[in-house]
């Protein structure tokens, strides 16, 4: 008889793990709206009227407040380059800002007076096609598009706007709850008594908590035809571990929860490359190296925002009190 040597390969499989270093804090400003063009140049927005800019990677931040408009609550903001980037005030007046030369001066380039306008989110597909969404008036969400780099803005006539259900808008709680397809197509979630996956013809109700103000879905992220994934949850229970992100593989048609959710409520998602995303909310950042079935509580600290660089890999962060950080692969 033959003795067989059964060898064992033994696999290590290392968590990818990640951990948050906050780069800077303590300015007097709640950041919602962040753009980050590459590893160096990173934008962010928010109340006071304040823009901070970072051309070095994070390491130093000019701070600036847009001149005439120091309480506004800029809660987008879409970067192109180290000198171009567009911010979105919400209401009363919903404006839209131009800045060509690394925000020393701010052209209007949209203005909404309607009393009832609240904007609450851009996307932008390359430099020149975009989309701003905001909460309905008279029942339809508002929709505006660009086709020239932000320069001017068309608002989609009423009868194309998409309806909206009674009780049921949108957060602008990080800028990312609108996305532009390659083709033209949108896609937002909703959110308040009612939170839904809505693109210009069809909707879908989502498995996320809703049914008052607080609730819905706060963002959505798409890392393809069919993978998308929706954060939210009850931004008044921070902690609450409740139907707060859902995913579909199948654009829509099912939706599943994580076997590991998301340790409270987030206000954003976003897709890094292959399986990993990230997720950030008022108590700390989720990551998932598995499609989203699992969620690893990497960071406590809270963030309002998580973008991705539109060139390259590197992953930051924005939230309240001016905070910035920057996510590091171990
Ligand atoms: C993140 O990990 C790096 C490398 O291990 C470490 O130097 C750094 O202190 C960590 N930062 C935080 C905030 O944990
Ligand atoms: C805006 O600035 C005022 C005055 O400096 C400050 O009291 C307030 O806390 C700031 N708002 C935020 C959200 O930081
Ligand atoms: C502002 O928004 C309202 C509501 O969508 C729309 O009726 C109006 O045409 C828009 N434009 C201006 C300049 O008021
Ligand atoms: C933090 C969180 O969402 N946890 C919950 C998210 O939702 C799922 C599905 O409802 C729950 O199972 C998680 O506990």
């Amino acid at each position: 008889m033959k003795n067989i040597v059964f060898i064992m390969l033994i696999v290590i499989l290392y968590g990818h793990a990640q951990n948050i270093s906050v780069l800077t804090s303590g300015f007097k400003s709640s950041l919602r709206g962040l753009s980050v063009v590459d590893e160096k140049t990173i934008w962010a927005s928010g109340s006071n009227g304040t823009v901070a800019r970072s051309v070095d990677g994070g390491i130093s931040w000019k701070w600036l407040t847009v001149k005439g408009f120091e309480k506004t609550d800029f809660r987008d903001i879409e970067a192109f380059d180290s000198a171009t980037a567009i911010i979105m005030a919400i209401g009363e007046p919903a404006l839209i800002f131009k800045t060509t030369d690394a925000g020393v001066t701010w052209k209007i380039v949209y203005e909404n007076k309607t009393k009832a306008m609240f904007l609450d989110a851009m996307d932008f597909y390359g430099k020149k096609n975009g989309v701003v969404v905001g909460d309905p008036i008279q029942h339809r969400f508002f929709i505006a598009r660009t086709y020239d780099g932000g320069d001017t803005w068309t608002e989609t006539a009423t009868q194309n706007q998409p309806a909206a259900d009674s009780g049921e808008a949108c957060f602008a709680s990080s800028g990312t709850n609108i996305k532009l397809s390659a083709k033209g197509k949108i896609y937002f979630v909703s959110g308040g008594l009612r939170s839904r996956l809505i693109d210009e013809s069809t909707s879908i109700i989502l498995p996320i908590l809703q049914g008052r103000e607080s609730t819905g879905a706060n963002s959505l992220a798409i890392k393809n035809r069919k993978t998308f994934i929706v954060a939210g949850g009850d931004f008044n229970v921070p902690d609450s571990l409740l139907k707060n992100c859902t995913v579909t593989y199948t654009k829509g048609k099912t939706w599943s929860q994580p076997a590991i959710a998301p340790h409270g409520y987030r206000s954003c998602v976003e897709h890094i490359n292959r399986n990993n995303w990230v997720m950030c909310g008022l108590n700390g950042v989720d990551y998932s190296d598995d499609n989203g079935k699992t969620w690893q509580w990497i960071s406590k600290e809270g963030f309002h925002v998580c973008r991705k660089a539109k060139k390259g890999n590197a992953v930051f962060l924005a939230g309240a009190g001016g905070r910035i950080g920057k996510m590091n692969l171990l």
